[in-house]
């Protein structure tokens, strides 16, 4: 056998026992390298003659790419390899149980305006957001708060500092101008959910500075208030989870509804007892109205053509007499024992169809 033969299997041999890419390496120097074994073999091509130098030139020559190839060969399949057995090592196994251990809670809040969202969500509402910090014209003016109502004096609204009476900024009052920039930027119909972060200045045992609300709006042709009194009997049933709940409409007033109403539900308040459902007390928890035409026109909607209805609902209040938090206060307190037993389960998203 030539000594190019014999390098061959040599070399060969030696690639297809290497246990890695180091291994691998050391081959390709002692076999290609600057004084490996084939390059030293090519160096004594010169004191051939000329047909012996042909002949192992050409051997060389298809020796050196051989076994480059096969350096290569064996190098990704050392890549396959590693690749597989980290893919093995990496395997998620989905249909183990979640851990009941897991430590986060859905804070009350968040669980009450999921649960508002889905019920009105199952009546074909969509939820529309807009920002905190709003100015008078969105906040005020577009509703028909007239420029000496109460809510615009400096002790009730948070004014940002800097800019003059007219286009000061404020840290929206309720989330009414979300529902004036959406129609505003759309075409009628409009069926929306607006659920946020609210800001008045006002701080005691049943006031916070910031807090939630959720509002709705319908406009439509022919919306009226028998659509508003369904939707909200309905959902204060479904909320509630009591299917004859007692629910009743009062005249009020607001400057953006005409007609104007609060919503009672019935409840029981005897002994210190309290309790929602049944009896002959009533409990206050909404207002809502046919959306004033003005409120329309300021935002470009043809009110000969089309009305609709409107409501605000207090979160915090919802969640005190669902789940029986108390104090107002404990919401903001991030109190981690307070969040254990009044949170809620992550795993358990609030649904009409999968309960609430
Ligand atoms: C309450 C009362 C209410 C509205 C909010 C509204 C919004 C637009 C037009 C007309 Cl853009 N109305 N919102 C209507 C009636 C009542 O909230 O007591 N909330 C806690």
């Amino acid at each position: 056998m030539s000594d190019v033969e014999a390098l061959r299997k040599e070399l060969a041999a030696a690639i297809d026992a290497a246990a890695g890419l180091d291994e691998l390496e050391q081959i390709r120097v002692s076999a290609l390298g600057k004084k490996g074994r084939i390059t030293e073999l090519m160096k004594g091509l010169g004191a051939m003659d000329a047909d012996a130098r042909k002949a192992t030139g050409q051997a060389l020559n298809a020796l050196k790419s051989e076994i480059a190839q096969a350096l290569e060969a064996k190098k990704s399949s050392f890549a396959d390899a590693e690749l597989n057995a980290r893919l093995v090592g990496e395997t998620v196994d989905v249909t183990l149980p979640a851990r009941p251990e897991a430590e986060g809670r859905i804070h009350p809040i968040s669980q009450t305006i999921d649960e508002v969202v889905a019920i009105f969500g199952e009546m074909g509402l969509s939820v529309a957001e807009g920002p905190d910090i709003e100015d008078d014209w969105h906040n005020f003016t577009a509703l028909n708060i007239p420029p000496d109502h109460p809510a615009r004096q400096e002790h009730d609204t948070f004014y940002l500092p800097g800019a003059g009476e007219e286009d000061r900024m404020v840290l929206r009052t309720h989330t009414s101008p979300v529902q004036i920039r959406t129609m505003m930027a759309g075409e009628p119909p409009f069926r929306m959910i607006v659920p946020g972060r609210t800001y008045r200045c006002d701080y005691d045992a049943t006031h916070s500075p910031m807090f939630h609300q959720v509002e709705a709006l319908v406009v439509d042709e022919n919306t009226h208030m028998g659509h508003l009194k369904g939707c909200l009997i309905d959902f204060c049933r479904a909320f509630f989870d009591v299917d004859d709940l007692p629910v009743r409409f009062r005249p009020s007033y607001f400057p953006f509804t005409e007609p104007s109403a609060e919503v009672d539900i019935g409840c029981v308040r005897k002994d210190g007892e309290f309790r929602i459902g049944h009896g002959d007390d009533w409990l206050e928890i909404l207002g809502c109205g046919m959306v004033n035409p003005k409120v329309l026109e300021n935002c470009n909607i043809d009110s000969t053509k089309y009305q609709g209805f409107a409501f605000g609902i207090g979160i915090e209040r919802l969640a005190m007499l669902k789940y029986g938090i108390p104090d107002l206060r404990t919401f903001y307190e991030s109190d981690l024992r307070w969040l254990r037993h009044y949170g809620f389960s992550a795993l358990s998203a609030p649904s009409m169809v999968g309960g609430l």
